[in-house]
C-alpha cells in the first residue's frame, strides 16, 4: 500500500485505463451476462450501501428482497414460495443441495443424480457437502434422459436436479418427467433455471418448468443473467415457504436472530436492480426482449448453416451451438467452446440483430482468408 495516497485524477486515470482492458460487450458472444439495463444501474446507485445480511438496519432494501421473491414466486406459478436473493446461480444450486441434505439426515454416503450437462457449481457443492453426484447421460437431443435418471436413484439419494436451460446448449430438460419420479420416490427436486427461468416464462411456447409441475421442490433464477440487473443477483425460490428455516443458524448480534442464507454480508443494490428491470418491463417488455434474442438466434443458426457451420442442436433458448474449427473465429470477436468442442454462442441482449450479421459478416471474410 502507498504511503501517501494518490490524487483522485491519477487514481482515476488508471482506474480507466484499466477498464479499458477489457473488453467491449460488442464482441462478447460468450456470456450469459450483459450491460445491465438503465433502470437496474439507477436503481443500484440508489441502495449501493445498504446490505440485507443486517435487514433490521434497512428494512426498505429487506422489503425489497421480498417483492423479488414475491415477483419469482407469481411467475413461477406459487405465489407463496419462500426464498431469498443470492450471489448467483452458484449460491443458489449449493444451498439447494444444503436445503435437501437438511431434510435427510440420517443417511451415511448421500448422492444426487445431476444431468451430464448441470453446471460446474454443483461440483463445488457435492465437494462441499461431502455428496456423491451421480451424472446422468444426455441423449442426442442434449437433453437429461429421465429413465436414466431414475435408474441411478437408490435408498442414499438425497436431491434430482433438472436443468431448465443448460449453459452449453440452451436445452431444458423434462421437468414433468422428473417430478413424477422425484414425487414417486419421495425426493428433493431442484431446478436450476438460473439462466432459463427469465427465459421461458415469456417465450410463445413456455415449455413446464417450475412449481407448475409437481414435485419440484426448489428453483434457482438469476436476474444477473437474462435478468438484465447489475452483478451480483441470483434467487433461490422454495415451493414451502418455511423450507428455508432448516438451514437457520443463530446470530446473536444482528438485528436479526437467525439468518439461513449462505453470504453473511449480502448487497442489497443489485436486488434493487433486480426489481426495478421486472417492474419497469412488465411481461410485455421481458416478452419483448426474449423474442429479440430467440429471434436473433434463428438468424445466427440460419446465417451459420449458409456459411457451412452446421448447427449442433435446435436450442429451447438463446444458446446457439455449431460444429466448427476454432480458426474459423476472427478476432476479436469471443465466442466459447463446449466440452463437446462445439462452438457456443449467446444470445444475449447486447448481441442484438446489427452484432449477429456483423459476426457473420466477419465470419464470411474469415473463411475467404
Ligand atoms: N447454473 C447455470 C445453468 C448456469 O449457466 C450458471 C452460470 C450457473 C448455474 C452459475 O451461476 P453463477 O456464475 O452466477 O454463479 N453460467 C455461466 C457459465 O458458466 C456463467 C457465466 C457468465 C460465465 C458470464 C461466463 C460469463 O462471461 O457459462
Amino acid at each position: 500500500m502507498l504511503n501517501k495516497g494518490q490524487s483522485e485524477e491519477e487514481l482515476f486515470a488508471f482506474l480507466a485505463q484499466k477498464r479499458q482492458e477489457d473488453l467491449d460487450h460488442d464482441f462478447i458472444l460468450s456470456s450469459m451476462c450483459t450491460i445491465p439495463h438503465s433502470v437496474a444501474v439507477r436503481a443500484h446507485c440508489l441502495f449501493m450501501e445498504t446490505n440485507l445480511g443486517d435487514p433490521g438496519l434497512f428494512p426498505g432494501s429487506f422489503s425489497l428482497e421480498k417483492l423479488l421473491v414475491q415477483r419469482f414466486g407469481t411467475l413461477f406459478h406459487c405465489k407463496n414460495a419462500g426464498g431469498y436473493a443470492t450471489s448467483g446461480g452458484t449460491e443458489s444450486n449449493i444451498q439447494a443441495l444444503r436445503l435437501a441434505k437438511a431434510q435427510c439426515s440420517g443417511i451415511v454416503a448421500p448422492n444426487v443424480v445431476v444431468p451430464e450437462s448441470a453446471h460446474f457449481s454443483f461440483k463445488k457443492a457435492c465437494d462441499m457437502l461431502g455428496l456423491e453426484a451421480r451424472p446422468v447421460p444426455l441423449g442426442s437431443d442434449f437433453r437429461m434422459d429421465a429413465d436414466a435418471a431414475a435408474g441411478l436413484i437408490d435408498k442414499n439419494t438425497i436431491c434430482l436436479v433438472g436443468i431448465a436451460g443448460t449453459t452449453e446448449y440452451g436445452m431444458v430438460d423434462p421437468i414433468p418427467a422428473l417430478g413424477k419420479i422425484a414425487v414417486q420416490h419421495d425426493l428433493f427436486f431442484h431446478v436450476d433455471a438460473a439462466f432459463g427461468g427469465m427465459v421461458i416464462p415469456f417465450l410463445d411456447r413456455p415449455s413446464p418448468f417450475d412449481f407448475a409441475v409437481g414435485g419440484v421442490t426448489t428453483i434457482a433464477v438469476d436476474p444477473h443473467k437474462m435478468g438484465m440487473s447489475t452483478i451480483p443477483c441470483g434467487c433461490i425460490l422454495t415451493r414451502d415457504p418455511d423450507l428455508l428455516n432448516s438451514l437457520n443458524i443463530d446470530t446473536p448480534y444482528l438485528t436479526v436472530k437467525q439468518e439461513y442464507t449462505l453470504a453473511g454480508t449480502r448487497p442489497g443494490a443489485p436486488v434493487a436492480g433486480a426489481l426495478a428491470v421486472l417492474d419497469y418491463l412488465g411481461m410485455e417488455g421481458m416478452r419483448a426482449v426474449v423474442a429479440g434474442c430467440m429471434k436473433n438466434t434463428e438468424r445466427l443458426i440460419a446465417g451459420m448453416e449458409t456459411l457451412g457451420y452446421q448447427r449442433a442442436a435446435t436450442p429451447d433458448l438463446n444458446v446457439a451451438t455449431f460444429t466448427c474449427a476454432k480458426e474459423a473465429i476472427p478476432a476479436p470477436w469471443r465466442v466459447s467452446w463446449t466440452r463437446k468442442n462445439h462452438l457456443r454462442i449467446v444470445c444475449m441482449p447486447h448481441v442484438h440483430a446489427g452484432r449477429v450479421e456483423a459476426f457473420l459478416r466477419a465470419m464470411q471474410e474469415q473463411k475467404k482468408r
